[in-house]
């Protein structure tokens, strides 16, 4: 059997997201984010928002993703009385940081994915200077990690934006939110770059094309390729800063590059697969390649784009602000066939794959096969930044959960990755396990569906006493890491 053991230098750790985990949300001086106005939800409830209109009629759009549909302009965000708002206390990473970093270290990690908080810096995002008190919370974070040699990998902006800059500009489709971001990258590379190698200009960076970009009123295809146009033109400015600031720093962004399949090898299912596969690749390939794929003038057509409004410079800041490794999450395969709609492809069951209880399908071999994907078309590093199994824990009276479905799950995709590594010598930086401390779903709100290494006490309404305590993964995992993947054969 081909050695599962992966290189010296390969980093190991977890990864979260600011409104899932850290809670604080009117602590320091953090101004609101557009996530806040997200209730709870579940599997088959959807999470909303709510909107009032000056006649103070509240209205509920049908999508969960804030203001990412058709909304009259006048309508503005307002929290309820009677709705739970999990990014509020999410599980307060805010005062647990020193406890959930000693029990990252536990395991070995030595590297942690953490997402700032733009509207912790900024929060409006319209200020001049960045506030301290959010700038001090972050510089502890990361040098309690410094502690235990495990290093920061900082997602920039993870699915959010301070919700005054989204109500203001209408979110990413005005260039005036590139400018917000670059002045908030900035601040991130002075107050933290001395101690962070590596960064992630935005999470799922290509969900824009399905969920709509946070904070615009309209879903159409207009406005949000408009906006994908700008957020590469944002992610292309700060890489080329961050190079200047940071000589020795390392940029990617993250796609959700979850694989696809053709339903059947009936041609015209191949080639639809070829075009919503593209859907995905439109992301990867502009920003690693830096500049728009050929096809890219179809896939405008296919989503009513009828002009993107771009500056003359533009091309030039893409072709400098290539990413220097591509960071992608994996949870499951797809499959499509010819006639299903661009924006939800997977409609097809597999018929050879299990599913989670969140119906999502489990394919080791499907994550394998997308690293090779992605370096075989960029042919640069790749990191794994997120993977990993959302399931019902049933905890003990110690709080103990036995969690034997999370490790199959994470032994059959470590196997895989460590194979396109050590078999397929693929290039791939790390690897951060979505999430190794319980947190909130983004997609439905719940706690329930939970990912972590450590239970922490907490329902779906924020009841509970906020206690960590490992699973059972917790001690596999750290046999994992300490034999540097070696114990993946046994
Ligand atoms: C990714 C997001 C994460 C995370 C994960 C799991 O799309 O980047 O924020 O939440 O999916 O999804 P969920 O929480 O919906 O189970």
């Amino acid at each position: 059997m081909t050695t599962k053991q992966l290189p010296a230098d390969f980093l190991w750790g977890g990864a979260t997201a600011d409104f899932q985990y850290e809670g604080g949300f009117n602590e320091g001086g953090r101004g609101v984010l557009s996530h806040d106005y997200e209730t709870d939800g579940s599997k088959n409830a959807p999470r909303h928002h709510t909107l009032r209109m000056p006649d103070g009629q509240l209205i509920t759009p049908k999508s969960s993703f804030i203001l990412a549909e058709d909304v009259p302009e006048e309508a503005q965000p307002v929290f309820l009385d009677n709705q739970y708002y999990p990014s509020h206390q999410a599980v307060d990473f805010y005062h647990h940081y020193k406890e959930d970093i000693k029990l990252m270290a536990g395991m070995g990690f030595n590297v942690f994915r953490f997402s700032v908080c733009w509207s912790r810096i900024f929060p409006t995002g319209e200020e001049n200077e960045p506030n301290a008190a959010g700038i001090q919370f972050y510089n502890d974070v990361i040098n309690e990690m410094a502690k235990y040699d495990m290093e920061p990998l900082i997602t920039i902006c993870h699915d959010e934006l301070p919700m005054h800059l989204a109500l203001k500009y209408n979110g990413w489709t005005s260039r005036h939110v590139i400018d917000a971001y670059v002045k908030y990258a900035k601040a991130l590379f002075e107050n933290f770059g001395d101690r962070c190698r590596y960064w992630l200009t935005f999470n799922e960076i290509n969900a824009v094309r399905g969920f709509g970009p946070t904070g615009v009123r309209k879903a159409s295809g207009q406005d949000r390729y408009q906006a994908a146009h700008n957020m590469f033109v944002a992610s292309a400015k700060a890489v080329t800063l961050g190079h200047q600031l940071m000589p020795k720093s390392q940029f990617g962004a993250m796609y959700a590059m979850s694989e696809l399949y053709p339903a059947t090898c009936k041609p015209e299912d191949m080639f639809h697969h070829l075009q919503a596969r593209r859907e995905n690749w439109y992301f990867v390939d502009t920003m690693g390649r830096g500049y728009y794929p050929n096809y890219a003038e179809e896939l405008w057509q296919r989503h009513g784009v009828e002009k993107l409004e771009m500056a003359p410079e533009d091309a030039d800041t893409l072709n400098r602000g290539q990413l220097d490794y591509i960071a992608f999450s994996y949870y499951r395969s797809n499959t499509t066939k010819s006639g299903d709609d661009w924006f939800n492809v997977g409609g097809s069951a597999n018929p050879y794959l299990e599913n989670t209880p969140w119906g999502w399908p489990v394919d080791p071999l499907g994550l394998r096969y997308c690293m090779n994907e992605i370096y075989d078309r960029i042919q640069k590093p790749i990191f794994i930044v997120e993977n990993g199994m959302g399931a019902v824990d049933e905890a003990d009276a110690n709080d103990y959960v036995e969690d034997d479905y999370r490790i199959d799950y994470l032994r059959d995709h470590l196997s895989a990755m460590a194979d396109a590594i050590n078999i397929d010598h693929v290039p791939c930086l790390g690897y951060t396990m979505w999430a190794p401390i319980d947190l909130v779903s983004l997609s439905t709100g719940e706690m329930k569906k939970r990912y972590g290494f450590v239970y922490v006490d907490m329902g779906d309404k924020g009841h509970g006493t906020l206690e960590r305590t490992p699973k059972k993964s917790y001690q596999w995992m750290k046999h994992v890491i300490a034999t540097n993947g070696a114990a993946l054969s046994e």
